[in-house]
């Protein structure tokens, strides 16, 4: 179907007939959508099938990646391109008039993630299976993901996402691997040979169907699972209230819950958490059983990884099977659990540690809240034994304390490795976060940097760079990125710089185009596109980076003779629909925007862009057209970032604090090649020891600060002069939680720098490329690999067809 394009050809017509019912002429973009992905789907197959069947006849051991989010992005493009048959097919649809760009777009963008930890579990599938590893993702089948966001009047207003509204080509429903998850109710208490048994009667029985979506390697045969699971109803009973029945479990895998940091909504997040978990692992253990006589030795095939503590309950759960139904011992399981679980921590904002009511977990899970109990009092008496009357360690690092069940704790004991994002937050919590726990498990603690794949923000997403790269290195470096290092030799030379400076304008000219037709705005192509694109939080500090653009707009007021590089501020961020005071930024860029944007002699120098929706295809129009990457988070707060990366490698310079993975890129670029300015991790945890900062010194000693703080409340913006009072307050009342007044005057400075350093167009340009030429170590593959040997001791299985 795909060995020619006149074959392709061919097949397309015929299935484009028989799937839509209607003839060329009549068929819409959507039905050529759907008749493409389907010929893929069915092309990807045999592989599929092929690769299952390989793992169950090699019977190695597999990695299970449990995550309550997958930011997916669109598939068609990824899949053409690591299948290799993108030129056939594009070729072939160009032969009928059609693009098959505009046909890409017809699929929906998947956005069953919220930000960082949801891409990061998607770049991970796309490099398990191009390294030809055994490794499957495990989520749910959210109907609605992510919100829509609108903005309307400057205000963010959310709508439902409906990807699935015109059906998925990717996934392949499972009902007879279908599984039941039991909620509520009752344990039943027996004796067996003399020793105690417990079991779980459930009041509430839900089914989990298996969707299973094909995660494609890139020229290689290997076709891993993505399996999302669908709550359903179990079975209808004579007297049951029916509707309220299906509603109830239906609603389990109705909605993404759309915030990374905060806490709502309490007991239908409880049910997802264990929803996914029971029956990931149901269907992890059938599957094991299915090759293997012996449960004793799952941890040799079998390894669980939990991403952060939403999935944490695998703990408790796989402890629940062994026990209950596989009839083993306390310390038999423990033994088998603890081998087989390991866990990724991905933030230390105390806001999203997830900790539990004991009255909602308790009715809900009655069973595993009994075990957790069991685990917790045995982990206090190890504690004891070791810190005998430290009453106080152990009460702080017990799993259930003061009516809550704590997750991260629960993580940490019940699994072999606990490993952070980056360096430095790897550090924090071996040093401070998680420093007791350090102490007792010293060597359960590591690192694994995050990455990126390569293949969707490099390949996929800029064509033109990656044509660039292989014309000047070959094409080794897609399957060993680390060779991205060899463009080095060549930044210098003036032909790559000017072709370099051509794929960068080509890139911002269809950024702006897309920019003039959303937005209405119409930007200069010439000016530095400067970028700050991701959640909105008030520790990622947008506020910075708009407080900056207030201090421009005040220096070009008052002064003509103000003269600085043109700039375009891109903006692009969900907040939380329940995050006032980030709802209120999105609002103040806005603001600041029309500020701008209408001021007839400001707006030649600078303008400001707020890109509604921010989501993975539109960050794939965004990154190759980035000259500066603003990764301004508060020292030791972001605890790696990924962004960073993707920008990086599109060539765009960073501006960034010493955090997260701007360090380890600092490092690998040399710091003449980053712009990094602002306190360091251990100045702001010092501040916070000591609470010595004052931010009203700052608003009180720097006309600057006073004059943008003012503006926000004055009338300046609105005639509404309490419009923006929260901001302000947070800055002074609040003494400013993110030192954003702190970092101020080091960041006009760096920024200073920015406008003067791009002036020097051949020295950007080379800068540009040595961030090009050492991205190569954050490419999700060097990531996935130091998982697989480090963590999770999985091998490659070549699968050859
Ligand atoms: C995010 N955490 C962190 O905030 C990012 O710094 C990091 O790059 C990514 O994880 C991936 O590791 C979250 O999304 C969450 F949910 F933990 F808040």
């Amino acid at each position: 179907m795909f060995s020619s394009k006149d074959s392709f050809k061919d097949s397309f017509l015929k299935r484009l007939e028989s799937m839509c019912g209607k003839g060329f002429e009549e068929a819409t973009k959507r039905d050529q959508y759907h008749t493409l992905g389907n010929m893929v789907r069915e092309y990807i197959s045999s592989k599929w099938i092929e690769t299952n069947e390989l793992y169950r006849s090699e019977n190695k051991k597999q990695v299970y990646y449990l995550s309550i989010e997958f930011l997916l992005g669109r598939l068609l493009g990824q899949n053409l391109l690591n299948l290799g048959i993108k030129e056939v097919v594009e070729e072939g649809l160009n032969e009928l008039n059609i693009s098959l760009k505009e046909i890409e777009e017809c699929e929906s963008d998947p956005a069953l993630g919220n930000g960082g930890l949801g891409r990061l579990a998607a770049c991970f599938l796309d490099s398990l299976a191009t390294l030809n590893l055994p490794g499957h993702g495990y989520g749910i089948r959210y109907k609605h993901g992510l919100f829509d966001q609108k903005i309307v009047d400057g205000y963010q207003v959310e709508l439902p996402e409906q990807w699935l509204r015109h059906g998925n080509v990717w996934e392949v429903r499972k009902p007879d691997e279908a599984v039941e998850i039991s909620f509520w109710g009752r344990i039943e208490t027996g004796v067996d040979d003399g020793t105690l048994s417990f079991r779980h009667v459930a009041d509430q029985k839900v089914l989990a169907v298996p969707y299973d979506m094909p995660v494609v390697g890139y020229r290689v045969d290997t076709v891993n699972t993505l399996r999302l699971w669908n709550a359903e109803p179990a079975s209808f009973g004579p007297n049951q209230d029916v509707l309220s029945y299906k509603r109830e479990t239906e609603a389990i895998t109705d909605f993404l819950y759309p915030d990374d940091t905060h806490d709502e909504g309490k007991i239908l997040r409880l049910k997802q958490q264990y929803f996914l978990v029971s029956s990931s692992l149901q269907s992890i253990i059938k599957s094991y059983k299915k090759e293997n006589s012996n449960i004793r030795d799952l941890h040799h095939y079998v390894a669980i990884h939990i991403n952060d503590t939403h999935p944490a309950m695998a703990v408790p759960e796989l402890m629940r099977i062994l026990m209950d139904q596989e009839d083993l011992s306390w310390e038999d399981a423990w033994h088998i659990t603890t081998n087989t679980v390991s866990y990724t921590n991905h933030t230390i904002l105390a806001e999203a540690l997830e900790k539990w009511p004991i009255y909602l977990f308790k009715p809900l899970l009655p069973r595993i809240y009994m075990i957790i109990e069991e685990i917790n009092e045995r982990f206090c008496a190890e504690l004891w034994d070791r810190y005998p009357g430290e009453w106080e360690r152990i009460e702080h690092m017990a799993i259930i304390a003061h009516g809550l069940v704590k997750m991260a704790h629960l993580a940490i004991v019940g699994s072999n490795s606990i490993n952070g994002v980056a360096k430095i937050h790897s550090d924090i919590l071996k040093n401070r976060e998680m420093k007791s726990f350090y102490e007792v498990y010293p060597t359960k603690f590591n690192n694994k940097t995050n990455g990126i794949t390569h293949r969707r923000w490099l390949l996929k997403a800029n064509p033109e760079l990656t044509s660039l790269i292989n014309d000047t290195i070959g094409e080794d470096w897609i399957k060993q990125p680390e060779k991205l290092i060899d463009l080095k030799r060549h930044v210098y030379h003036p032909e790559l710089k000017e072709r370099f400076a051509q794929v960068k304008r080509k890139r911002k000219e269809i950024l702006a185009k897309k920019i003039a037709d959303k937005n209405g705005i119409q930007v200069d192509i010439d000016s530095i596109f400067d970028v700050q694109v991701k959640r909105l939080h008030a520790y990622k500090r947008q506020l910075l980076n708009v407080l900056h653009i207030m201090y421009l707009y005040n220096r070009l007021k008052e002064d003509a003779n103000y003269s600085i590089q043109p700039r375009t501020f891109i903006f692009g961020a969900k907040a939380s629909p329940t995050y006032y005071y980030a709802k209120k930024i999105i609002k103040l860029i806005h603001s600041l925007a029309e500020k701008v944007n209408n001021d007839p002699r400001v707006s030649q120098t600078i303008k400001v862009v707020f890109m509604e929706n921010y989501r993975v295809s539109l960050a794939e129009d965004i990154f190759p057209a980035a000259d500066v990457s603003e990764q301004i988070s508060t020292a030791s707060k972001e605890a790696s970032g990924t962004g960073n990366m993707k920008f990086m490698m599109n060539g765009a310079l960073t501006v960034g604090t010493l955090d997260g993975a701007n360090i380890e890129i600092m490092e690998e670029i040399g710091e003449g090649n980053i712009f990094t300015f602002g306190l360091t991790a251990p100045e702001v945890l010092k501040y916070e020891e000591n609470g010595r900062y004052r931010s009203m010194e700052y608003y009180h000693h720097d006309l600057r600060i006073r004059q943008v703080i003012d503006q926000l409340t004055n009338g300046f913006f609105s005639e509404d002069e309490g419009e923006f009072e929260a901001i302000a307050d947070s800055l002074l009342v609040q003494n400013d939680q993110y030192f954003v007044l702190r970092d101020f005057a080091s960041y006009i400075d760096i920024q200073e720098k920015v406008g003067t350093a791009y002036q020097d167009r051949g020295k950007w340009l080379e800068q540009a490329l040595i961030n090009v030429a050492h991205s190569g170590y954050f490419s999700s593959d060097r990531t996935i690999q130091n998982y697989a040997d480090g963590i999770w001791n999985i091998e490659s299985i070549g699968v050859k067809m």
